[in-house]
């Protein structure tokens, strides 16, 4: 909704092809059209020097070599990859004349037989000069021979192959662009739709070379949602960035909702081959797990640290799991590029431990509940053979909860009252694990990780006592102006209207991390602590002097310092005004009360959780309904319950998308069928039944507010279940290897062939 006065409007020409040479862009004919300003291709591109898009995270294949990366140009040069490509820009007075030049513009292209197959990458023609096999890299994590052991000396193997469907995220607010240039401050402003300005403004500054960082200023004001999928910049921010630079005027590009569903980067797409072992008194030894992980046709800025770091140690759940071998090979096919996407790589990781516990205790014969149990990880801290110290947990507490909640002791009542109607009543369990905010930055940059992963917040406090908070978090749909506020509302005893926080705007936040990896509250939220202490350090030195006494003496409660045991007190608005009007204060103390702080974590936060779904399979027709679903969660200390419940409805309604509804399909020859609304299912509120949430409560014990992230547990925890409800509503069908989305037809098809 931003517009600037004598801005042009931008539209860009794509690929209509999923693999192809470029002979030529012929703009000609487009730039006599009407109304046309300038026309950019990848030429002007590498003329002007401008870098290419970066993959943010250096993975180290199994042999030792370095992950492979092909060059990623924002405006293609000589070939594309994918189907909405970007191959050139238009620009023109109005968005008409910029649309109707596009058309004009003609693109010879050499076309090139397209790899789309995610288990089929590794056999076909490389698409990428030197990157033999599309491998991108061949990741390894754990211990083979440990594991090996474990599967050949287990009384049972468990096996199951799962496809972890390709999703597209639909935030409600399409991908938009503004890029401004002032030629006479050489000042460069981008407005767009993104979770993490300063990262954008750092990756556009160093590695594209858009503009110098101290001249260049990124802002990301209202954004309607992201998901995850707008956590990297894209080739637009770049393109519009630079054109506005170029044409010395600003340049705006909103995303069609067409655009987002070629162009924004896509979700999961994983083949897994996944294995369990189990003893006969139901304890799992030991698990392996083969995973070939689609990247797309280029490796965006997250995509290799999703299937990877963020997905191979979380494989193991929250099962005390002794052994374990996980082998990622991902590779580039002419699709769309996969990124991070709500949940991002633990959703994969969850989806497959879920699975399979479930099927090995169908398979022992035990009660699903009690062989989860029986394998929780009971002592904490806790160190997980693939990397994660879990610092705290009370796996059996929101288990029982969940039982409790979902009555499951008269399910089998409830089964045959549903079979009186001719309806598969099935029921499924998700007892999942999630690590968020991702740390601590030496770890993370031992492993590969090209940024920190702190998080920064200011408080400014004016001298009447009101609170301007800066935030290097970026809220999209989360609540911080709500929640940060009441933090610091709580912490100085002010109210929360007298609090406003301000974020997304490089010119006036701190240098944060932005969001994502439900990382803000318990990383920006510590942050904010920090600072928040601060003042009320000083404040106590100023409100001693007012006082006459020492600061020990005093003691900070209801916004008002007070003399320990009397009723001398003097309150926080006093104080602040003292601090800039400092006429009677505290020799050697600095005016003003504002202070900065970063704070860099040790370690990742554990939320976990039990979900419960029940469904009802239509047993003419494969109709699959949730008719009950139950989350019981623990995301410590809890800032804003209504806001934690809103976050887990969402993300329930994801996860029970991609179960049931969801899933992007390409054509042989890399054409997206599910290229609109009408082709790609998003789910809709009557889908659902009214979600049951609850929680228990373990606290952090190493952030001072004690939380855990709550935006991404939803995802994590509900797909699983819902398919694990499905297979066991089929139970009698003998069907174990239904893969997502459980539409209709493949649930009908499967309890026509067993399978
Ligand atoms: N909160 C709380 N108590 C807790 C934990 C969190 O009150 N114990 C509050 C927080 O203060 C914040 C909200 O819950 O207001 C979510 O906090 P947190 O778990 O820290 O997650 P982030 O704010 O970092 O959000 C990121 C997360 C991710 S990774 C995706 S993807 C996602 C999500 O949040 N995208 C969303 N939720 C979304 N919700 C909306 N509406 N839109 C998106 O794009």
């Amino acid at each position: 909704d931003i517009n600037i006065a004598n801005q042009t409007y931008a539209c860009f020409v794509r690929s209509p092809h999923a693999r192809a040479k470029i002979n030529q862009v012929d703009t000609t004919k487009a730039s006599k059209a009407p109304g046309v300003v300038a026309i950019l291709t990848g030429d002007d591109l590498a003329q002007d020097k401008i870098g290419g898009m970066i993959a943010g995270w250096k993975i180290v294949s199994q042999d030792g070599k370095d992950m492979k990366v092909p060059p990623h140009p924002a405006l293609a040069k000589d070939s594309v990859n994918y189907v909405g490509d970007h191959v050139a820009v238009v620009i023109a007075e109005t968005l008409e004349q910029a649309k109707n030049a596009a058309e004009l513009v003609s693109v010879s292209y050499k076309i090139l037989k397209a790899v789309i197959d995610t288990s089929n990458a590794m056999n076909s023609e490389a698409i990428h000069e030197g990157i033999d096999r599309n491998l991108c890299f061949d990741f390894v994590l754990g211990d083979k021979g440990k594991t090996d052991d474990a599967l050949s000396s287990a009384d049972k193997i468990v096996k199951l192959d799962l496809i972890n469907n390709r999703l597209i995220p639909n935030a409600v607010e399409p991908r938009a662009s503004i890029g401004d240039y002032n030629s006479s401050s050489e000042q460069l402003t981008l407005y767009t739709t993104n979770q993490n300005p300063h990262l954008t403004r750092l990756v556009l500054s160093a590695f594209n070379a858009i503009a110098p960082e101290h001249k260049f200023r990124v802002v990301a004001p209202d954004v309607g949602g992201g998901f995850g999928s707008k956590i990297y910049p894209y080739a637009e921010d770049v393109v519009i960035a630079w054109a506005s630079k170029k044409i010395e005027r600003p340049v705006k590009w909103v995303a069609e909702r067409s655009e987002s569903f070629l162009s924004d980067c896509h979700g999961r797409d994983h083949i897994t081959h996944v294995e369990l072992a189990v003893k006969s008194s139901g304890m799992i030894t030991g698990l392996k797990v083969d995973t070939i992980a689609n990247l797309g046709g280029y490796a965006s800025l997250f995509a290799t640290v999703t299937p990877t770091y963020l997905y191979a140690p979380l494989i193991l759940g929250l099962y005390n799991i002794p052994a374990a071998f996980c082998n990622v090979k991902a590779v580039y096919t002419n699709t769309a590029p996969v990124d991070a996407y709500r949940g991002a790589g633990r959703p994969e990781a969850t989806f497959l431990i879920e699975r399979i516990v479930t099927e090995a205790a169908k398979e022992i014969g035990m009660n699903q509940a009690e062989f989860r149990k029986k394998n929780f990880i009971s002592k904490f801290p806790h160190q997980q053979c693939l990397i994660h110290n879990i610092d705290s947990g009370d796996y059996n507490a929101h288990l029982n909860k969940a039982l409790e909640v979902a009555d499951y002791k008269n399910f089998e009542n409830r089964r045959s009252q549903s079979a009186k109607k001719g309806k598969l009543r099935g029921i499924g369990f998700s007892t999942y694990i999630e690590a968020c905010g991702i740390a601590p930055s030496a770890v993370v940059g031992s492993l590969g990780a090209r940024v920190g992963l702190y998080d920064a917040a200011s408080i400014r406090v004016h001298p009447t006592g009101k609170v301007t908070l800066y935030v290097g978090a970026h809220s999209h749909g989360q609540g911080h102006e709500t929640t940060f506020a009441q933090i610091v509302a709580d912490s100085l005893g002010i109210g929360m209207d007298d609090v406003n926080v301000l974020h997304g705007d490089t010119e006036n936040v701190p240098f944060g991390m932005g969001t994502y990896g439900s990382r803000s509250l318990a990383v920006c939220g510590s942050a904010i602590m920090k600072s928040v202490d601060k003042v009320k350090e000083k404040g106590a030195r100023i409100a001693a002097h007012k006082l006459e006494c020492s600061p020990d003496d005093l003691e900070f409660a209801d916004g008002s310092w007070t003399v320990k045991g009397t009723d001398k007190s003097v309150g926080f608005g006093d104080v602040a005004l003292t601090a800039y009007v400092p006429h009677d204060y505290p020799e050697g103390e600095e005016p003003g009360l504002d202070f900065a702080s970063f704070y860099d974590p040790v370690n990742f936060t554990y939320p976990f959780g039990a979900h419960i779904c029940v469904v009802e399979v239509d047993k003419d027709t494969g109709e699959v309904k949730v008719v009950k679903y139950v989350a019981v969660d623990d995301v410590g200390n809890v800032i804003n319950p209504m806001i934690v419940d809103g976050q887990v409805h969402g993300g329930v309604a994801q996860g029970i998308g991609q179960a049931l509804f969801e899933g992007a399909v390409y054509d042989d020859s890399g054409q997206l069928l599910t290229g609109s609304m009408l082709d790609y299912c998003m789910p809709r509120a009557d889908n659902f039944p009214m979600f049951e949430t609850d929680r228990t409560v373990t606290p952090c014990p190493h952030n001072p507010l004690g939380v855990k992230g709550v935006g991404e547990t939803g995802t994590i925890g509900s797909t699983p279940a819902v398919v694990n409800a499905v297979v066991d509503a089929l139970s009698d069908y003998g069907v174990k290897d239904l893969q997502m989305p459980l539409t209709p037809e493949r649930v009908w098809k499967a309890m026509q062939n067993g399978n």
